[in-house]
């Protein structure tokens, strides 16, 4: 073997690094139950399809054989449509231990998902072909490779459920048919297209909720919004989940979603070359997509990218951080790119100023509510896109802020579900999978292997 010779050693992390990588990495084990990570044990007990990917990316630096049971686990709740369904329950949790439970979304259409499967109907942001990129990309070779070979033809079934299941042809977009299904639940993008539906049953769902046992209700959403989210499940369900948006309540294109398909398409590609495929459909597609976004969802009053009701055709007046994610897209036109940036830094959202993080809302908004759940607070995943969409746009500088930024939260509040981005307060669900995950994923400098430390816990 031929001697390394000039290669300077790495210099020593510091310690409090170091305690925080620890931590991270502490949070992964407790939190994985065999072949996944639920996000955090009581409030959300089972597997989250978007949860799912950014855990891949934390166990990708410590145990990657991990990120590929993960991924894999989830791929394997596929249905025969080939959605991914928002959750994959667990039946050794308790039924009525997360409202809706696997209960509520029965009965499951022939075309759902594998026999002896409980799974949600609604689907979340497709992060996951990019996830297992760069799974693969951090750990080459030909375990890598096999995941790969494996993953493929299931990553590429479930874009072609979104690509024509939920496309909307007028616009090229793909339709999101619950607010769950954006991620940000619930942000104020979905104000105006919720008050559509009507709060029906408030106290019964008000009853079945399990959310607030586990988190404040001043930083949870409302009954009434609730109710609304119940109703939209049971006519989805009732209606067997045909996608027939023109009936559905609730039809909306987010900027989020359709920026993180782009982006994955992109990923796609690269995967379908790695695995002799055809790349060619995925790079078409991630074009379309990004031209689309751009046509239909630009806002330049907000300087930003916002979600339009198809239902209304209005472009929603809000500014959140779904809208900052085209930054994502390397095809994106340079002075949609340059506005995006300033709008991140300027008064809305404050980055490298007074706010720690990209807050999930519009800081000067009349209705911004620091302490609630998508409608303020900082979260880890939405800072981890905006993170990974400044390396695209080439502003290291800025996507460092992110990265401190989300570090500093951490250090002062520990791995909360998201946080207060003005006093750095720890909000939500403690103990937070995908905060540890992104952790890992944004922590400068090396990717230390710590697992030798938790050795007796494999
Ligand atoms: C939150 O959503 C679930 C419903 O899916 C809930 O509130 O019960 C959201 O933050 C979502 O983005 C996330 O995937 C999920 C689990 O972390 O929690």
């Amino acid at each position: 073997m031929t001697a390394v010779v000039g290669l300077p050693p790495r210099p020593a992390e510091a310690p409090a690094a170091q305690e925080l990588r620890r931590t991270a990495v502490r949070t992964l084990l407790r939190n994985w139950r065999g072949r996944s990570t639920v996000p955090t044990a009581s409030l959300y007990p089972h597997q989250w399809s978007w949860d799912s990917a950014f855990n891949a990316l934390g166990w990708a630096h410590v145990a990657p054989r991990r990120a590929w049971i993960e991924l894999s686990g989830l791929l394997g709740a596929q249905w025969a449509d080939g959605r991914l369904p928002h959750i994959v329950f667990d039946p050794a949790v308790a039924e009525d231990a997360y409202f809706p439970g696997a209960w509520y979304w029965r009965p499951m259409p022939a075309a759902g998902p594998p026999p002896g499967v409980s799974t949600s109907g609604i689907v979340q942001p497709p992060v996951h072909a990019a996830a297992a990129l760069a799974v693969a990309r951090r750990n080459p070779g030909p375990e890598s490779d096999a995941a790969l070979r494996r993953l493929y033809p299931r990553l590429a079934r479930w874009h072609d459920y979104l690509w024509t299941r939920r496309v909307v042809s007028q616009y090229g977009l793909v339709a999101i048919v619950h607010p769950w299904e954006s991620g940000l639940d619930n942000s104020p993008a979905w104000d105006a297209p919720l008050r559509a539906v009507p709060a029906v049953d408030v106290a019964e769902v008000a009853g079945l909720r399990r959310d607030l046992r586990h988190a404040s209700s001043a930083h949870r959403p409302t009954d009434e919004d609730y109710a609304r989210y119940a109703l939209l499940v049971r006519e989805y369900r009732d209606g067997g989940y045909l996608d027939r948006l023109g009936d559905l309540r609730f039809c909306v294109l987010d900027p989020l979603t359709n920026a993180v398909l782009a982006w994955a398409d992109g990923a796609l590609a690269e995967i379908a070359e790695r695995v002799g495929a055809d790349a060619r459909p995925h790079r078409d597609r991630a074009r379309l997509l990004t031209e689309g976004i751009q046509e239909h969802l630009w806002s330049p009053e907000h300087g930003c990218f916002a979600a339009r009701d198809v239902h209304t055709g209005v472009l929603q007046p809000a500014r959140t951080v779904g809208g900052l994610t085209p930054l994502l897209l390397p095809g994106l036109d340079a002075a949609l790119r340059d506005a995006l940036v300033s709008t991140l830094t300027g008064p809305a959202f404050r980055l490298g100023g007074d706010a720690r993080g990209v807050p999930s809302y519009d800081l000067t908004a009349p209705d911004l509510d620091l302490g609630r759940y998508w409608r303020g607070p900082t979260w880890a995943s939405t800072n981890w896109l905006v993170w990974t969409g400044l390396h695209t746009a080439g502003r290291l500088d800025l996507a460092d802020v992110v990265a401190a930024d989300m570090i500093e939260l951490v250090a002062g509040a520990g791995l909360r579900e998201y946080f207060d981005p003005i006093t750095g307060a720890g909000l939500g669900g403690a103990d937070f999978t995908w905060t540890a995950a992104l952790l890992l994923d944004m922590l400068p400098g090396h990717s230390v292997n710590l697992l030798s430390e938790f050795v007796d816990k494999w």
